[in-house]
C-alpha cells in the first residue's frame, strides 16, 4: 500500500514536472497567485526564469527584437525591464521620460512577440524609500496599467529594492496606494512588491491581504548571500508568503567581484524545489562580473560573447555548455527548439524489486512556418533518472535531464506536422525522496 502511494505520488510529481515545463509555458496564459505559488490559467504551477536588463537608460541597445529572440531560444520566458528612478538618467531625476517609456513599449512588444512574460520594474535604489517618488510612481503605473490592462504577460514591479531605514509599514503604505491605482485599470496582472533591506527582509512582511495576485520579492547575490538568507526565505514560504526572485546575481552584492558557482547552484536547486521564479541581473556588457556579456554583440550571441556569469546562465537555462552556431537563417531554424511543442505522456508504470519503472511516449510538433531538419530536446525531471530503454531517438541522461535528439530517419518535421513514436522507459529507486 505504501509503495502504491509512493508511486502515485511520484507519478503526480512527474506529471507536475512536465506540465510546469517552462518551454511549453505560453506567455499568453494569464497568471495568478494561488497560496504561495504562481499558477497559469489552468491552475498549474509556473516557474518563470529569465534575465533583467541593466538600466534601460544606460543600455537601451539590448532592447532589440533579435536579442529577445535569442534569449527566447535559451528558454528564457521572462524579461525584466529595469528603469532606474533616481540615478543619473533616472525617470524621476534627469531621465527623458518619453524615451524611457518608448523603450518599455518596445521591450513589451518584443517580449510579447516571442511569447515571454515581461516585468516593468520601477527600479528604486539610491532613493531608498519608495515614498520619495510616490507621486511619479502613481502617475507612471496609472498610464502603464491602462496601456497593458489586457495584456496578461505584463507584470508590474512597483519598487525594486527599498533600503536604508525604511520599514515594511512604510513600504506597505506605498504599495497600497500604487496597487490601488493599478487595480483600477488592471484587475488581474501580477504585481511584485519589494521588501525591506534591499529586498531581503521577507521576514518583516505583513501581507497586503486586500489585493489579489500580489507577490513579494527577495533578491540575492550568491557571492554574498548564502544559507542564512535561504533559511529566511524558506520560513517566509512556509508561513504562506508568495515570493518571487525578481533579481539575483552569482557574484557579490555590489554586482562585481568573484562569482560563486557553488552557492549559485545551491540557490537554483532550492528555488526549483520550491517552484520559485528567478531573474538574473544583468543583460549588458558593462565591465562588472554580473553582466552576462563581454563583447559588443547585441544579439545572436556566441559562447565567446559571454562573460563567466553569462556562460553559467546559458548553461543553467539550456543545460548546454556551448551555444549552437547560428551562421545562417537555416541553421538557426534547425538548432532552436523555440517553435517545437514537446508533449511527453506517461503511458505505463510498474514496480520491479526496489525500482519504479515509467514508460513515456513523446510527440514533437513543429509550429514554425519552416521545416525542421534536425531536433534536440531536453526533458527535466524532479530527480536523477536512469534510462532503461529508448526508441526513435538518440538518448542521453544528465542527472535529472533526459536529452533526446533525432536519428537520420526522423530528423525532418514539416511545418505544422507532428512527429510521433518517440518513447523511453526510465527507472528510479523506490526510496527516492522527492
Ligand atoms: C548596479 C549595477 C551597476 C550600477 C549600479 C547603480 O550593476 O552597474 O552602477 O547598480 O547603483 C542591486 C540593484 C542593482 C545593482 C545590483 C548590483 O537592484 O541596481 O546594479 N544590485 O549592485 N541590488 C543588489 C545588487
Amino acid at each position: 500500500m505504501k509503495n502504491k502511494i509512493t508511486s502515485i505520488l511520484f507519478f503526480c510529481m512527474l506529471l507536475f514536472c512536465f506540465t510546469g515545463y517552462t518551454q511549453t509555458e505560453k506567455a499568453s496564459t494569464a497568471l495568478s497567485v494561488k497560496g504561495t505559488q504562481l499558477v497559469n490559467s489552468e491552475g498549474i504551477p509556473v516557474q518563470l526564469k529569465g534575465i533583467s536588463t541593466h538600466g534601460i537608460a544606460w543600455f537601451p541597445e539590448y532592447i532589440n527584437e533579435e536579442c529577445f529572440k535569442t534569449l527566447k531560444s535559451w528558454n528564457v520566458n521572462v524579461i525584466r525591464l529595469a528603469m532606474y528612478t533616481e540615478e543619473s538618467g533616472g525617470y524621476c531625476t534627469d531621465g527623458k521620460k518619453e524615451d524611457l517609456k518608448s523603450l518599455i513599449k518596445k521591450g513589451v512588444e518584443y517580449a510579447t512577440k516571442y511569447d515571454m512574460y515581461v516585468i516593468i520594474d520601477w527600479h528604486i535604489l539610491s532613493d531608498g524609500n519608495p515614498n520619495k517618488h510616490i507621486t511619479e510612481a502613481k502617475a507612471f503605473f496609472d498610464e502603464i496599467s491602462k496601456q497593458y490592462a489586457n495584456q496578461s504577460n505584463v507584470i508590474y514591479e512597483i519598487c525594486n529594492e527599498p533600503n536604508g531605514a525604511v520599514s515594511w509599514e512604510e513600504i506597505k503604505k506605498y504599495a497600497q496606494e500604487v496597487i490601488a491605482v493599478i487595480r483600477k485599470n488592471d484587475a488581474n496582472n501580477i504585481i511584485l512588491v519589494g521588501t525591506p533591506n534591499w529586498s531581503q527582509s521577507v521576514d518583516q512582511i505583513q501581507p497586503l491581504t486586500e489585493f489579489q495576485n500580489i507577490m513579494y520579492t527577495l533578491h540575492f547575490y550568491a557571492g554574498t548571500h548564502k544559507q542564512e538568507l535561504r533559511n529566511t526565505m524558506k520560513k517566509a514560504i512556509d508561513s504562506g508568503l508568495p515570493l518571487f526572485v525578481s533579481e539575483y546575481g552569482i557574484c557579490d552584492a555590489n554586482g562585481n567581484g568573484a562569482i560563486d558557482i557553488e552557492q549559485a547552484n545551491e540557490w537554483i536547486h532550492f528555488m526549483n524545489a520550491s517552484h520559485i521564479s528567478y531573474i538574473m541581473w544583468n543583460l549588458s556588457n558593462k565591465a562588472e562580473s554580473s553582466a552576462i556579456l563581454k563583447s559588443n554583440q547585441k544579439s545572436n550571441f556566441t559562447t565567446e560573447d559571454l562573460s563567466d556569469s553569462g556562460k553559467w546562465f546559458y548553461q543553467m537555462m539550456t543545460n548546454n555548455t556551448v551555444i549552437p552556431s547560428t551562421k545562417n537563417e537555416n541553421d538557426r531554424n534547425n538548432s532552436s527548439t523555440n517553435d517545437l511543442t514537446i508533449s511527453p505522456k506517461m503511458v505505463a508504470q510498474w514496480q520491479e524489486g526496489d525500482k519504479y519503472y515509467y514508460k513515456y511516449q513523446v510527440t514533437i510538433q513543429n509550429n514554425s512556418p519552416y521545416p525542421k531538419t534536425q531536433w534536440n530536446i531536453s526533458l527535466p525531471f524532479h530527480t536523477n533518472i536512469t534510462l532503461v530503454n529508448g526508441w526513435n531517438g538518440v538518448f542521453q541522461v544528465n542527472n535529472h535531464y533526459l536529452h533526446i535528439r533525432n536519428l537520420d530517419y526522423n530528423a525532418f518535421i514539416a511545418s505544422g506536422k507532428i512527429l510521433e513514436n518517440i518513447g523511453f522507459i526510465l527507472c528510479v529507486d523506490k526510496n527516492i525522496s522527492l
